[in-house]
């Protein structure tokens, strides 16, 4: 059976602002409070999704969310009309505002944690939507995302759709942004690499062991196949707040910084002993500093298999710009390893936000009947993609700044346009605005 991977990437929603909400995201806390623009952000992902698909890749994506969430508004005790609400929210508690201005769910690799069917005991592809707990913009995610992805995979036969894992910050879980899968072929069976993290002297983990266990557990993994991780600590508290930051895996090739884990050397045991076909391609902390590494997101990249069977990095722009990270870029593709195409993308936007091409897609591998199975409406060829462009054109600022989303003109506007994303897509009432 012929398996494909799809990235499904995050529609940056009209919201997309830096309010410095993620503590230990060096780049949120650094653009605190800088205008951003969402028109911009939106297409540099699009051109992302774009250029992916040119490369032979299977491209589809999720839809933004409800922003501002006035469910959450409502449910923290604001009243009257939605107008009332941000008023009320305006002067009483402006930072309440902000999170539920967020546009956080353009980080798709937050979405949730996905084992394809060649891994799982009942041959299904399994979905468990992250909770997303340690942090309040994004906790108020989980439940629209889990609506999400059973609304594009919507199959039973096909698709199993686990729950939110729940306890809060006890189960923090922050999805495929701490998972990574390596398999000889997309279709073969998979060893999956669980990351957990332990409080650093700085930052707070975000993803614990037991929620990867738990996740792992619900997908129905092979114990043999499964490996948790323990981050380590230098990272977290260089600004690895997700383990996407320092690395990425895909097919036969772990590509990473030598300090992502707290022990290397059993973990990359444990990771050859499970999958023997592994090639790891490491960067010393000679050659790329932590603070390289996250200034550059150089690891953050998509590392991608080519239909002709050789590996690409999507890369942002700012590692072209780092001389230090170009230079192994270049030494690595030099050497004998699949990875042999470098390319990079502009998604500064994004970036800013501490958010680089990793982080804006979630990895799904589909069988040619699975994918036949999903939403057809999620999955993107260059019409559907121009489509998309046309109606952020037609709805997005070029300019947000913090004092914007105190009007509450704005709010009418982005759920304006989140009403004409949901007719275009036929999604009927799906948010919590339109029930
Ligand atoms: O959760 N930034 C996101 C970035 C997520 C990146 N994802 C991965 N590494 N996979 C976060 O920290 C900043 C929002 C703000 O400050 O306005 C934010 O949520």
């Amino acid at each position: 059976m012929t398996h494909t991977e799809y990235n499904f990437d995050g529609l940056i929603g009209p919201t997309h602002n830096y309010a410095g909400l993620s503590f230990g995201n060096l780049a949120s806390a650094t653009n605190k409070g800088a205008a951003s623009n969402p028109r911009e952000a939106a297409l540099q992902g699009l051109a992302k999704m774009r250029a992916a698909m040119e490369l032979g890749l299977g491209q589809g994506f999720l839809p933004p969310q409800d922003r501002p969430h006035l469910k959450t508004l409502r449910a923290l005790g604001f009243s009257g009309t939605d107008r009332q609400m941000i008023e009320h929210a305006i002067s009483d508690a402006p930072e309440l505002l902000a999170n539920c201005y967020a546009a956080s769910t353009m980080w798709t690799a937050n979405a949730g944690t996905v084992a394809p069917s060649p891994d799982t005991a009942d041959g299904r592809v399994h979905f468990t939507p992250a909770n997303l707990a340690a942090n309040f913009h994004r906790a108020i995610e989980g439940e629209t995302t889990a609506r999400v992805l059973a609304h594009i995979f919507d199959h039973d036969k096909h698709f199993a759709h686990h729950p939110l894992l729940p306890g809060g910050v006890h189960f923090s879980d922050e999805g495929a942004a701490n998972h990574g899968r390596l398999a000889e072929g997309h279709g073969s069976p998979g060893v999956h690499l669980f990351v957990y993290g332990k409080d650093g002297d700085r930052f707070p983990a975000r993803q614990r062991k037991r929620a990867s266990e738990a996740v792992a557990r619900g997908h129905l993994l092979d114990p043999e196949k499964t490996i948790f991780i323990e981050q380590s600590k230098a990272a977290l508290d260089a600004g690895a707040f997700h383990n996407d930051v320092v690395g990425v895996a895909n097919g036969t090739v772990l590509f990473l910084h030598e300090q992502s884990f707290a022990d290397p050397e059993a973990a990359y045991a444990a990771i050859r002993d499970a999958a023997p076909f592994v090639e790891i391609v490491e960067a010393s902390a000679a050659k790329i500093s932590l603070e390289d590494a996250v200034k550059s997101y150089l690891f953050n990249s998509q590392l991608v298999t080519l239909p002709g069977g050789e590996m690409a990095l999507i890369l942002p722009k700012e590692s072209e710009e780092n001389p230090r990270v170009k230079g192994f870029l270049e030494e690595t593709l030099a050497k004998n390893n699949p990875i042999n195409r470098l390319v990079f993308k502009d998604v500064r936007e994004s970036m800013r936000n501490g958010g680089g091409p990793a982080c804006l897609r979630l990895r799904v591998v589909m069988s040619e009947a699975e994918s036949a199975a999903a939403n057809q409406n999620f999955m993107l060829d260059a019409a559907k993609i121009s489509r998309l462009e046309d109606w952020v054109r037609a709805h997005y600022r070029d300019r947000l700044a913090a004092d914007d989303l105190k009007d509450p003109e704005f709010m009418t506007e982005s759920l304006a346009a989140m009403q004409a994303l949901t007719d275009i897509l036929y999604m009927g009432a799906f948010y919590d605005f339109q029930k």
